[in-house]
């Protein structure tokens, strides 16, 4: 479908975060004539004021979107480069544990609200029209009509539509409107932690206080914390903790208490908070939760994509990936199909089944990094893990390599993971060091039960021909 032969050209995004920026400028690039509403005051003029996590991992599936809208340059500008997770054991030892096999497979601290912004600028060169202060309220369906609300003032105001695409985050007001006028198949299910954003600023001379080039966790079994890098020298730590329990929030919540906590657990990041009380108070404490839908669409009418029809928990750092993932396959789909209904649909089919992979993967690998960082039969078959990637780089690739530093469906990436896990554990039952492990037997499961993956060279080369 094009702008051309649709009923009507205008589309119509609420939300101005990470996908509906991106959406935005790509419905834009295509000559559809687009108006986006956002809630809060425009970044570049307000200043970022971001409720949330200030820098965000962004890894290939990400960046290979923005690659496509023309952004990579203007977003690798801005970036800290991230090899690996530097792991702070509780007993003060600190290894860097590399995330990919050399510096082309590494991932990047990226700023949230500068990378809005640069998309936001994009958005509007191609010709979209972004309203702000205009917070979505209601729908009326019957006449087309949106009902909007300026937060400043109370003011109310009004918008005709033809098409809604909803990218306006985990409490998405547009799907609460759609599961009034349909099924959407919803399950919520509370991770029962919470976070905190703190921070460790730059040096006295302006330096980094700890290593630049890496996510930094601190695993202290059913709680941890993170830190990114910025490109100003400073980190923002993540506090993520049980909401109740020892420690929990409900035991965390002063002052005292937060320091008594870092003192015993985190001492070393400790030593580079000067602001952890202030910090601790001022900042919101955030809910973790995954929602899963059935249904991200209305006829023809709307269709919801990123944090709006996935909520997951951030622990594989690809909330953000996954949403301009879909936006990529969304327009993929608007451009093949004959009508926004059949669109959406097609959208759905394919898209729902990954999201799940992922939101599963996500709630899976907080248990990997909290608690069996350590844990030995867990150390060996990682140890396994490596040798068969080294030696069948084809088949046996490492299922956060997948996830991360790959473009395959989030499906396929979960469902090689478990084969893969599958051989593993196998492998190694009864066994402590690499050297007992029957490798003949191991490279035939290999070879039978993992088919190559298809290289991405190769892809090009075959697509180019
Ligand atoms: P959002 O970015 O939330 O954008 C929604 C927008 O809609 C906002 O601008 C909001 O103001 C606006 N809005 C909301 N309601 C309305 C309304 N009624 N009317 C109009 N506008 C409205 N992902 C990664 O890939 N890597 C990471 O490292 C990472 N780390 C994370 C760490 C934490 C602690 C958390 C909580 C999340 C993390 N994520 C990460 C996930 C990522 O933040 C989200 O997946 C991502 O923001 C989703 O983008 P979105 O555009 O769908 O939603
Ligand atoms: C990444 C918020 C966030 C973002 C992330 C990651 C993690 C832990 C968290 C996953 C990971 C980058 N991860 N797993 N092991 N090390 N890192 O890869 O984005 Cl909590």
């Amino acid at each position: 479908m094009t702008p051309d032969s649709a009923v009507s050209p205008h589309v119509t995004v609420i939300g101005a975060g990470l996908a509906g920026a991106l959406l935005g400028l790509l419905l834009a690039r295509r000559g559809w004539q687009v108006d986006i509403f956002e809630r809060r005051p425009d970044p570049r003029v307000a200043g970022y004021e971001g409720g949330r996590s200030i820098n965000l991992a962004l890894a290939e599936r990400g960046l290979d979107a923005l690659r496509r809208a023309g952004l990579e340059e203007a977003v690798l500008a801005q970036v800290v480069m991230m090899r690996g997770r530097m792991v702070h054991f509780d007993d003060g030892r600190v290894e860097l544990q590399r995330y990919g096999r050399d510096d082309s497979e590494v991932i990047w601290s990226v700023h949230r609200g500068r990378l809005v912004m640069t998309m936001l600028d994009a958005a509007e060169k191609a010709g979209a029209r972004i309203h702000f202060n205009r917070r979505l309220t209601g729908v009326d369906r019957a006449k087309r009509q949106l009902e909007l609300v300026d937060e400043r003032d109370g003011s109310h105001h009004g918008h005709r539509w033809q098409v809604l695409f909803g990218s306006d985050g985990a409490g998405s007001a547009l799907r609460a409107w759609m599961g009034t006028q349909q099924t959407l198949g919803t399950r919520y299910e509370a991770l029962g932690h919470s976070y905190k954003e703190l921070e460790i600023p730059p040096a006295a001379d302006g330096g980094w206080r700890i290593e630049p080039n890496a996510l930094h966790i601190w695993p202290r079994g059913r709680y941890m914390c993170i830190a990114l890098p910025n490109t100003e020298r400073s980190f923002t730590v993540t506090l993520f903790l049980p909401n109740e329990g020892e420690p929990g929030f409900d035991t965390v919540h002063d002052a005292a208490s937060v320091r008594t906590l870092f003192e015993r657990d985190f001492p070393d990041a400790l030593a580079q908070m000067p602001t952890l009380e202030a910090d601790f108070l001022a900042h919101p404490t955030g809910l973790l939760a995954t929602l899963y839908l059935d249904r991200w669409h209305l006829e023809g009418e709307a269709v919801l994509l990123g944090d709006a029809a996935h909520p997951m928990v951030p622990f594989h750092g690809q909330g953000m990936n996954c949403a301009f993932e879909d936006c990529v396959a969304l327009m993929r789909h608007i451009d093949a199909a004959p009508d926004f209904a059949s669109a959406f649909a097609a959208f759905e089919r394919e898209r729902v089944p990954d999201s799940r992979a992922i939101q599963q993967m996500a709630l899976e690998n907080y248990l990997e990094m909290r608690d069996h960082v350590d844990d030995e039969d867990y150390l060996l078959q990682r140890e396994l893990e490596q040798l068969l990637a080294r030696r069948h780089p084809q088949r046996f690739v490492p299922r956060y390599s997948m996830v991360t530093f790959h473009t395959l469906p989030y499906s396929v990436a979960q469902q090689r993971g478990r084969v893969q896990r599958d051989i593993l554990v196998q492998a190694t039952a009864g066994l402590s060091e690499l050297s007992q492990v029957d490798m003949a037997t191991v490279d035939a499961q290999v070879i039978e039960r993992l088919a190559p993956l298809p290289q991405p060279a190769a892809c090009l080369d075959a697509g180019a021909a």
